[in-house]
């Protein structure tokens, strides 16, 4: 049975009191089994809107999820999916995140892409989102899923803005054309020590596949990648804990590299 706008209402509060409470809680299907993939991206919408109004902030991107087969496999599902970035995501190299703010945060490396153009439409192509793109960065994600234990379905995670909480972008900005981007190879660390490595080619084949799909399913919303965004593509390899002291470094070949560090 189809959710009631009261219905997704709840759950968009129960999920910001997660988030706000910093503690995790049950999945909704566990609530609403039937809940839809249409009505999750209601969820999500209904999500961002609250956050953009009472965290006085504004949207600046996109991040795309699931891109991996390793990622699809573990979950059974043989789709990607997105979710929003907003301005008080963002995080800087040099200023240490706060894990008390967090629930159980995870970093995974990802392609930063910086779109200079509105892109919208059902019929997106590879061409159409380099164009659009003026240029590529190194990027860490944080995830942060408010669920317990980081388990859930499909439309479970999708709700919660596909975990996304954070995210930092290196400082090195390379243009396209300078890169081949389906065949980047990269090392992430943890305080010195490597705990994954990884390829571009992880992220659906080829992360501008990943942006195509994306651009594309955001049509099927009315939605798309605005001029000024930036969008996470979806990320390289696992992700990996993170504990107050940590440093995590992802290092990409002929891109750059990007840090974080938590206190
Ligand atoms: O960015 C991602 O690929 C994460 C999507 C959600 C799944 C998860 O939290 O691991
Ligand atoms: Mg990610």
């Amino acid at each position: 049975m189809a959710l009631t706008d009261i219905q997704k209402e709840n759950i968009i509060e129960y999920l910001l009191y997660a988030e706000r409470d910093v503690h995790e809680v049950i999945k909704i299907t566990d609530e609403y089994p039937s809940l839809t993939i249409d009505e999750a991206y209601d969820i999500q919408d209904g999500l961002l809107a609250r956050r953009l109004k009472e965290n006085n902030t504004k949207r600046v991107g996109i991040k795309l999820g699931l891109t991996s087969e390793a990622k699809q496999k573990m979950m059974g599902v043989n789709e990607a999916i997105y979710g929003y970035l907003h301005e008080d995501m963002l995080e800087t190299e040099w200023e240490p995140i706060q894990h008390a703010e967090l629930i159980h945060p995870k970093a995974e490396p990802e392609i930063a892409f910086f779109i200079d153009k509105d892109i919208e439409g059902d019929k997106i192509t590879a061409e159409d989102i380099l164009q659009a793109t003026k240029y590529v960065a190194p990027a860490l994600e944080i995830i942060d899923s408010r669920y317990k234990d980081f388990k859930f379905t499909l439309v479970d995670v999708v709700a919660d803005n596909c975990s996304s909480v954070k995210f930092v972008v290196g400082s090195k900005l390379s243009l396209t054309d300078d890169i081949d981007l389906g065949n980047i190879g990269m090392v992430m660390s943890k305080n010195g020590k490597v705990e994954q490595t990884g390829s571009s080619s992880a992220v659906l084949g080829h992360p501008v596949k990943a942006m195509v799909w994306a651009a594309n399913m955001l049509a099927k919303r009315g939605q798309g990648f605005k001029k000024g965004d930036v969008v996470l593509s979806g990320a390289m390899s696992e992700a990996i804990a993170i504990e107050v002291g940590d440093t995590v470094t992802a290092e990409f070949e002929g891109l750059g590299s990007v840090s974080l560090s938590c206190e």
